[in-house]
């Protein structure tokens, strides 16, 4: 059989959408451990065709796991990665905990995956979905024109809040559907009340420019995020980033606009080349025909799709571009699955 893999998390949102690719990808897998917190253990969940119990995370349940995939609350992983790295295991880990320590990968298999070997605390970070649902088609063009600098404005699902984000998005719309609200100042903030879950404005009907907390001089983490974890994965840790963060009223299916500058001029044609060939990208742009990706299209599949591939007017540097990929798939659960299977072949 094949290396041990416990799902730290098995229960959330990323979780579930975890155990569905591990039965959808070809099996490398002995025995799948399913983990969460003591309250959901003894909850029975289907992987790989297969009823498997949730056990409590404690320190003996990671006896005998050679990789540990984990996707909870960044407090959580802090304490409980170490712990299962000193018990052998190599940690995947999908928090922010360990994104920036310089001794932790930050790995995106199409970009960087030589970088999974360097892990001397036995734990590997998964980037924010955010930041992988760009970076698999921007590191294709930086691999070829050498990225310069990068102005982004993102188009975030509400999932990427976890469950109560989908649930605060479809109660809103609940509230909302067959009225004449979004017509008078406020009407929507009305109708829905205070509790707008964790966003800090309704968000049916309506975009909402924040994500995540507050940061110095006014950005918010996931804006942060976004700038440091690009630098790293594509080792320009110099490099110009300016983000703008805002939320939509999509249930899954994260969107960037991105304006990227490169070293020498660019061409269209050149970049649809590239795009076209880039494992893990698809290139869905044919603005005559008025083709273009969408979230609501692109939900549930893998790839980052890429659209909108123009050459910047006033720079002939630059690319403008629309990117949309599932959030929950490849800019959570299934890189991190493809970053535990690159581990995984280290046991053959
Ligand atoms: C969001 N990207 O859409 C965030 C959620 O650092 O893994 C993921 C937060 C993280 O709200």
């Amino acid at each position: 059989p094949g290396p041990t893999l416990a799902v730290v998390g098995a229960t959330g949102a990323v979780g579930s959408v975890m155990l569905q690719i591990l039965s959808q990808r070809a099996d490398v897998w002995g025995e799948i451990r399913l983990i969460a917190s003591p309250r959901s253990a003894g909850r029975k969940l289907a992987v790989r065709g297969e009823e498997v119990e949730v056990v409590a995370l404690t320190e003996e349940a990671f006896a005998g796991i050679d990789v540990a995939m984990f996707d909870v609350p960044d407090e959580v992983a802090a304490r409980w990665a170490p712990i299962a790295a000193a018990a052998g295991a190599v940690v995947v880990d999908n928090s922010g905990a360990f994104r920036m320590d310089p001794e932790v990968p930050l790995v995106v298999p199409e970009v960087n995956p030589h970088a999974v070997r360097m892990r001397p605390r036995g734990i590997v970070a998964n980037p924010n979905c955010t930041t992988l649902s760009m970076i698999v088609a921007l590191g294709a063009l930086h691999a070829e024109f050498g990225l310069r600098e990068l102005v982004v404005s993102s188009y975030q699902a509400v999932s990427g809040a976890g469950r109560a984000g989908v649930d605060t998005l479809r109660q809103q719309l609940s509230l909302v559907a067959g009225t004449e609200l979004g017509t008078s100042p406020g009407d929507v903030r009305r109708a829905v009340g205070d509790n707008t879950g964790p966003f800090p404005e309704p968000v049916a009907l309506n975009v909402v420019p924040w994500a995540g907390s507050l940061r110095e001089d006014g950005w918010s983490s996931e804006e942060m995020k976004v700038r440091d974890e690009s630098r790293k994965i594509l080792g320009l840790p110099k490099l110009p980033v300016a983000v703008t963060c805002v939320r939509v009223p999509v249930l899954t299916g994260h969107s960037l606009t991105l304006h990227a500058r490169f070293e020498n001029d660019v061409t269209v044609a050149k970049a649809r080349e590239i795009l076209a060939t880039a494992p893990g990208v698809v290139l869905y742009d044919d603005p005559e025909a008025g083709e273009f990706p969408t979230p609501a299209d692109v939900v549930g599949t893998d790839p980052t799709w890429v659209g909108r591939v123009r050459r910047a007017l006033d720079d002939p540097t630059a690319l403008e571009l629309f990117v949309c990929g599932d959030n929950l798939r490849k800019g959570a659960a299934l890189n991190t699955a493809q970053i535990a299977e690159v581990v995984a072949a280290e046991f053959s």
